[in-house]
């Protein structure tokens, strides 16, 4: 994995550059889509994808302070804390320029699973050109079609007893720990927070602030609002989709890379609603410093050489979104005035 700086060179600032445009998956044609899938496959054969993987799994387990994590102040680098949504910013831009090396057109799709949540079965995602199905539940739940199945011979997933994934392949099992995904008013709860993240900056579900909220700690043991059982919005996908993407490993599963290439949107339509109703808090993020270590707005986002300051403007990042959010400015708020 190329793990390199990618920040523009001061020359190269000054240059309009051509922004890089994601797309949703029913927007891609179907040649983006298979020069996607084509370039994601060629990551697997050079032994590329399989560093991302293990990237993934190392920032959970002891990276951050030695005798982790037992440390007393261990913090996972990049989930449960606000640093989860600048470290998958950086994890997706490497993974994309890691693509574009093998075809300079290939462009990184989200899954907006809003879009799908009233049939989520029968989303264009589960087709066999695009990620493949459910697993197999009579065969420990492998899946068994698409460029990803075992089977196909171009995606092997070693196996991983640990996790009780006794044999190799990819698996998935959709709606046996969740069986809804999240809708369009889960996520207006978290695009409505008006602070990025708030002390103690952790997953209790307490914790207001649109990171918690959008990771999905935020449950209904704090928040009435919350209409369904256990964990929302980000991990939610995660729990639904089930296998893999149940555990530390879950870039395994490429639909890993749509999911969060999602939240990734979700999060730049909250910085550009908030640079429109609050311009002088810039840079809403927190904490600026004093918080968790690897979680601080100058601190840097192991294992890659970038700050979590340099994570925030997508388009200095050289990227926008085919949809943005439709930006209304919302009337001031009277700091009496009861949430
Ligand atoms: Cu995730």
């Amino acid at each position: 994995m190329s793990l390199r700086k990618t920040k523009p060179s001061k020359a190269s600032k000054k240059r309009p550059r051509r922004l890089i445009v994601r797309k949703e998956i029913h927007a891609m044609s179907d040649g983006e889509r298979d020069a996607f899938i084509e370039g994601v496959l060629e990551l697997k054969r050079l032994g590329i994808y399989d560093e991302y993987v293990h990237a993934h799994h190392h920032i959970m387990i002891p990276t951050v302070l030695c005798g982790e994590p037992r440390h007393p102040e261990y913090r996972n680098g990049a989930h449960q804390g606000p640093a989860f949504l600048p470290w998958h910013r950086a994890f997706l831009l490497r993974f994309e320029a890691d693509l574009r090396k093998i075809n300079p057109s290939i462009i990184l799709p989200y899954w907006d699973w809003t879009r799908d949540a009233l049939d989520p079965l029968r989303s264009p995602i589960w087709g066999p050109k695009w990620m493949g199905g459910n697993g197999d539940p009579k065969d420990h739940d492998l899946v068994k079609d698409g460029p990803f199945a075992q089977a196909s011979g171009k995606w092997h997933v070693e196996a991983f007893p640990e996790y009780g994934f006794d044999v190799p392949g990819l698996r998935r099992s959709f709606q046996r720990h969740v069986t809804s995904l999240p809708t369009p008013e889960d996520l207006s709860r978290a695009m409505n927070e008006s602070f990025y993240d708030l002390p103690p900056y952790n997953a209790d579900p307490t914790v207001r602030g649109f990171r918690n909220v959008v990771e999905g700690w935020r449950t209904n043991k704090a928040d009435p609002a919350v209409t369904t059982d256990g964990s929302q919005l980000h991990n939610r996908v995660h729990l639904w989709i089930g296998g893999h993407m149940y555990w530390m490993v879950s870039p395994s599963d490429p639909v890993f890379f749509l999911h969060h290439c999602f939240i990734d949107k979700v999060w730049a339509d909250w910085q550009a609603q908030k640079q429109l109703d609050d311009p002088r808090w810039v840079p809403h993020y927190a904490p600026m410093e004093c918080g968790p270590r690897g979680h601080n707005y100058y601190d840097r986002l192991k294992p890659f050489n970038v700050t979590v300051e340099e994570m925030m403007d997508i388009k200095e990042l050289g990227y926008q979104y085919d949809q943005a959010r439709e930006l209304k400015p919302r009337p001031p708020k009277s700091p009496f005035e009861a949430r």
